[in-house]
């Protein structure tokens, strides 16, 4: 497969991949029951215009980068799983507007999701691995992670913060072009948390800032900024495929390679500055 240019690639990413929440006219969600759990509003119009936005991996290259001051100055931070932010404002910053997590934490790690006060700020978006291009039917009488019964008890529990569900069909409309812009053969696992939430705001965005998802000069094999715990596979991928999505977001960086290595950080425009 030939390189797209950028600008091609881009133009590819906006016009193919939907980014789109779970709404209650969403078959098999038009009951009366899902009703009463998913948001009444678009995420659109919960967020507004927005126009400077961060995007903060949870790598351990975060640690002692004092970013904190930087990301805080965005209009909107988007952080993803349980990564926090209290006792690490100095390098991450304290604001979050959206959080993006995985039905793996919402089903496995249900105490602390619905006990830990960490969840409770910002707007909440859960994404679930589906099958290949399934429909949407097909992914939920089998979800990777059933996460619905713990969806439904979060909102019970906190019924004025808006949570969304990923629509599933975006994760393998991405996938395709990193296939289609990779010369290897991908495993057919969805991209990572990381990948989707650099096109979510995409969507939402002016411009996206992303810290530390292309590893600066920090680059460790520490996992997360708030964890000791060592795993190359963190940053490289395993699962995921992490690493061809780096490739692909280094390709469309409008940002320079100097801020990558002092900051670990890339420019993306927002999709509504893209013109093909
Ligand atoms: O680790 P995780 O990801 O929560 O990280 C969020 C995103 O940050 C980017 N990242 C992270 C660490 C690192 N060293 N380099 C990075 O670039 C990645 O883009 C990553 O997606 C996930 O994607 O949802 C993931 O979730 C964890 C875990 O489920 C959650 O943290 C909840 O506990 C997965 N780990 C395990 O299952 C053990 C991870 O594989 C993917």
């Amino acid at each position: 497969a030939a390189k797209l240019s950028p600008e091609k690639l881009l133009c590819q990413l906006r016009d193919r991949v939907n980014v789109t929440m779970i709404q209650g006219s969403d078959s098999p969600f038009d009951t009366s029951e899902w009703q009463q759990y998913l948001p009444g509003k678009s995420l659109d119009e919960t967020v507004g215009h927005l126009g400077h936005c961060a995007v903060v991996s949870s790598a351990g290259s975060l640690k002692s980068s004092h970013l904190g001051q930087e990301i805080d100055s965005h209009d909107a931070v988007l952080r993803f799983n349980g990564a926090p932010t209290k006792g690490f404002q100095e390098d991450v910053g304290q604001k979050t507007t959206i959080r993006l997590v995985n039905s793996q934490l919402v089903t496995v790690e249900e105490q602390q999701f619905l006990g830990e006060a960490l969840y409770n700020t910002g707007i909440l978006i859960v994404w679930d691995p589906a099958p290949y291009h399934a429909e949407i039917h097909e992914w939920y009488r089998k979800p990777d992670y059933n996460f619905f019964e713990s969806y439904k008890l979060y909102r019970g529990k906190h019924p004025e913060q808006p949570f969304y569900i990923l629509n599933p069909k975006m994760q393998w409309q991405l996938w395709d072009i990193l296939q289609e812009n990779s010369l290897e053969h991908i495993q057919p696992n969805p991209p990572s948390s990381g990948m989707l939430g650099i096109v979510i705001m995409m969507t939402l965005c002016d411009q996206v800032d992303v810290y530390e998802f292309l590893p600066s000069k920090r680059q460790t094999d520490i996992c997360h900024y708030y964890q000791k715990f060592h795993d190359r596979a963190c940053t490289m991928g395993a699962y995921h495929p992490l690493l061809f999505e780096k490739n692909l977001v280094k390709h469309i960086n409008q940002g320079t390679d100097e801020d990558i290595y002092t900051h670990g950080k890339v420019t993306l425009p927002g999709f509504r500055n893209v013109h093909c």
